[in-house]
């Protein structure tokens, strides 16, 4: 028998169970990253690999940065963990009050937790609490939309739209329905947000017709939707849903866990569409994904109408060991000093012409039927080959192999860089991109 604590075998890759991955297809020909640095990873070989999605869509300000590491060394120093239930520590609370002067709005309360998923399922749980704190207990019903992702709690699968992160797991929420997506074919090639597809806010109404507004809770959209291949809002679209909303009482929940933290050339997507929600879920750019955490961010009314109960009873109950960790606030601190000095919202915003415009280069290259962009992301759709997400995959693969990473979703891929990249490096990003469509065709 091996003894417990015997060396692993070297390259031994059996035991890691590997999230959203095809595990013995990437055992058996890995794709390894051992160090990264700005807008750049390493491969153990020493090939270095522009990032063109910073990380997963979360190290806006790029990565290796020395102020977040001294900030999160300086905290471990002083102080590794304290609760947050029924105690405090100052950077949560300092953290809080620097949020909520950067939102948008009367967003101005914030709840921590550690990721994304979290973020969802806490905000679902806030808005049911909300209702029922103010005598309409029978709004328990939530509306998302078709290919959305919110994450993998139960509460976010069960609001999001993508087939397989729902197929396999039988029970979900009761009560949920979905507004129809809005990649529509006429919008193919839109610069920005498109023309088409405002009306298709209109199936909210439907839903209330169906089941009426005083069961409905919350509807849940990301302002762009980011997994299923970055879908920027068509105009107007957003600003009917809250009109819908505030006509029928229901909470607008936007999912800015993509969005948030600059990557729309704003802090938030509210800011760009000047729509406000009722909550806002964050987490990735909070941050810069050094130390996991996510937050919902609360809208003054929302928060007082939880705070209707006794004063020695607990508000809400719902929470983590790890909410407000405090190296994460004191990352996420740190996170908010870079943003501010190095003008990063605004660096995002005065690149994404630049970006536009070279991501729309790559429109006549084999195979390519749409391509989107907002702020300093775009998705490219190319055509199926085969099995869906054949070329789609051969394109990530390729693109790793010429230098990039890129994300896939089924054949679409999408990018994202890091705030702080440099238009050399968007250059080189492109044309490592038409590189690979060529090689895929
Ligand atoms: N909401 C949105 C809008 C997201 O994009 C989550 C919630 C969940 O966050 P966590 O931290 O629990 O993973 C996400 C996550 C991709 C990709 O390639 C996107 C995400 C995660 C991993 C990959 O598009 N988004």
């Amino acid at each position: 028998m091996t003894p417990p604590n015997a060396k692993p075998a070297a390259n031994n890759l059996e035991a890691f169970f590997m999230p959203f991955t095809a595990n013995r297809q990437f055992k058996a020909n890995p794709r390894m990253l051992a160090k990264a640095k700005g807008v750049h990873y390493w491969t153990p070989e020493g090939r270095k690999i522009i990032d063109g999605t910073a990380g997963l869509w979360c190290v806006n300000a790029g990565h290796g940065r020395d102020e977040i590491k001294a900030a999160i060394a300086r905290q471990l120093d002083e102080m590794d963990y304290a609760p947050s239930f029924q105690m405090g520590h100052p950077k949560a609370f300092e953290l809080a009050a620097r949020h909520a002067a950067l939102l948008p709005g009367d967003l101005n309360h914030a709840f921590y937790c550690n990721s994304g998923s979290e973020a969802v399922d806490s905000a679902l749980k806030i808005a049911l609490a909300y209702h029922r704190a103010n005598g309409q207990g029978t709004r328990t019903r939530f509306v998302g939309r078709e290919r959305g992702y919110h994450g993998v709690g139960f509460g976010g699968i069960s609001v999001g739209g993508m087939v397989n992160n729902r197929k396999w797991f039988g029970a979900m929420l009761p009560g949920v329905d979905h507004m129809p997506h809005t990649h529509l074919p006429q919008n193919a090639f839109s610069k920005g947000q498109p023309e088409h597809g405002a009306e298709l806010a209109d199936a909210l109404e439907g839903i209330v017709g169906l089941h009426d507004a005083s069961n409905i809770a919350a509807v849940i959209v990301e302002p762009c939707a980011g997994s299923t291949g970055y879908l920027p809002p068509p105009k107007g679209y957003l600003e009917r849903l809250r009109q819908i909303c505030d006509k029928h009482g229901i909470l607008l929940i936007f999912d800015e866990v993509i969005t948030g933290f600059g990557r729309l050339g704003t802090g938030f997507a509210a800011d760009k569409f000047g729509v406000i929600p009722d909550l806002m879920t964050v987490a990735k750019g909070i941050s810069n994904a050094t130390v996991p955490m996510g937050g919902v961010f609360v809208r003054k009314p929302v928060f007082d109408g939880l705070m209707n109960g006794p004063e020695n009873a607990i508000d809400l109950f719902h929470g983590y060991t790890y909410s407000a960790h405090p190296l994460a606030c004191a990352a996420a601190s740190a996170v908010l000093d870079i943003y501010r000095d190095e003008n990063l919202f605004e660096r995002s915003a005065e690149l994404s012409p630049y970006w536009e415009e070279g991501v729309h280069s790559l429109k006549g290259l084999p195979n390519v039927t749409d391509i989107r962009n907002l702020g300093l992301a775009a998705g490219i759709d190319l055509a199926p080959k085969g099995a869906v997400g054949t070329r789609g995959f051969e394109a990530f693969t390729k693109a790793f192999e010429l230098g990039l990473m890129v994300r896939q979703s089924g054949d679409a891929i999408a990018m994202s860089p890091p705030l702080v990249i440099e238009k050399a490096q968007i250059d080189e990003i492109i044309d490592i991109t038409a590189k690979t469509i060529r090689a895929v065709a």
